[in-house]
């Protein structure tokens, strides 16, 4: 499929997703989301695809939030409209049955944050920087920053992030939790690349499995949570690769998993 607003690709398993609009700083337009929640059912469709990778064009940006220019003559049903098709997409990456990696290349700000939020694994570059700068438009996030920013720092953190705008550095951002990890940006691409290759060597059920455990056990109590973790275990006891994996290990060898 033909994109103008994003570009995908695929390579020995890892689906590369890159938000391109570097001129705007890779601003997300009603274009770019509609073109990323197709990109995104097309990588959940497609068996070769192993690990979903999102970054954003130039060195400048992952994305420096929603279009702007887009919110002058916006009605109220207009954004509640944006603001679901944005949920949405966010939480069908958050729910994709595969890994997905964040590599944050420059600004994350705003909807460009929430997209970085609802990945699986954030790498940053150490010139990254992150914010929820909305409340400076005289709006407040509206793709689920007040949500899951905090569930991920605490409260009294996003609270003062949402309420000050302000935008932090790499570094202090890894110190609050937001992100796995900041290398320098020379590195960054070829260290997600090392981290997505990990990643495509693992059990594609196991680590669905291991998604799914996390993400649905998240918000509710933990004897459920336990409980569902339990059957999702179980469920790995009925794989070929859980074969292939003990063999593997007791044979000492590396193990070479099919994803069944
Ligand atoms: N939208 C549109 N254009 C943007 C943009 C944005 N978010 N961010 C940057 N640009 C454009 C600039 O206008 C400029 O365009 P030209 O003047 O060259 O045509 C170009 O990108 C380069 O930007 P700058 O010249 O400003 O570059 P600087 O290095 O000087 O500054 C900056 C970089 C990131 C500090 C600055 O550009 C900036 O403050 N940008 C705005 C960041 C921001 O406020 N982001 C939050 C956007 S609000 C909702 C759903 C979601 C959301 C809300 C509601 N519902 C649907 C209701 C989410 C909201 C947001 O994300």
């Amino acid at each position: 499929m033909g994109f103008e607003t994003i570009e995908l690709q695929t390579e020995g398993g890892i689906a590369t997703i890159t938000l391109n609009r570097p001129k705007a700083l890779n601003a997300l337009n009603l274009a770019m989301v509609r073109e990323l929640g197709q990109a995104v059912h097309q990588v959940r469709d497609d068996p070769t695809v192993r690990v979903v990778v999102i970054t954003g064009a130039g060195d400048k940006a992952f994305a420096a939030g929603a279009d702007i220019t887009e919110f002058k003559g916006m009605s109220p049903v207009d954004a509640w409209i944006f603001t679901q098709q944005m949920q949405r997409v966010y939480l069908e990456i958050e729910r994709l049955p595969k890994p997905v990696v964040a590599a944050v290349n420059g600004y994350a700000l705003g909807g460009g944050c929430e997209l970085m939020m609802a990945c699986d694994i954030v790498y940053a570059s150490d010139r990254a920087k992150v914010g929820q700068p909305e409340i400076n438009l005289g709006i407040i996030a509206g793709a689920g920053g007040t949500q899951r920013l905090s569930r991920l720092i605490g409260k009294q953190r996003a609270k003062e992030l949402l309420m000050t705008g302000d935008m932090i550095g790499a570094q202090e951002a890894w110190n609050l939790g937001l992100l796995n990890k900041v290398v320098p940006a020379d590195q960054l691409m070829p260290e997600v690349k090392r981290l997505a290759e990990k990643l495509v060597a693992k059990g594609a059920v196991a680590l669905r499995a291991v998604k799914a455990a996390v993400e649905e056990g998240y918000d509710i109590d933990l004897e459920r949570g336990i409980g569902n973790e339990g059957k999702l275990f179980a469920l790995c006891f009925a794989t070929e690769d859980k074969i292939e994996g003990v063999n593997a290990f007791l044979e000492k060898r590396p193990p070479n998993f099919k994803g069944r």
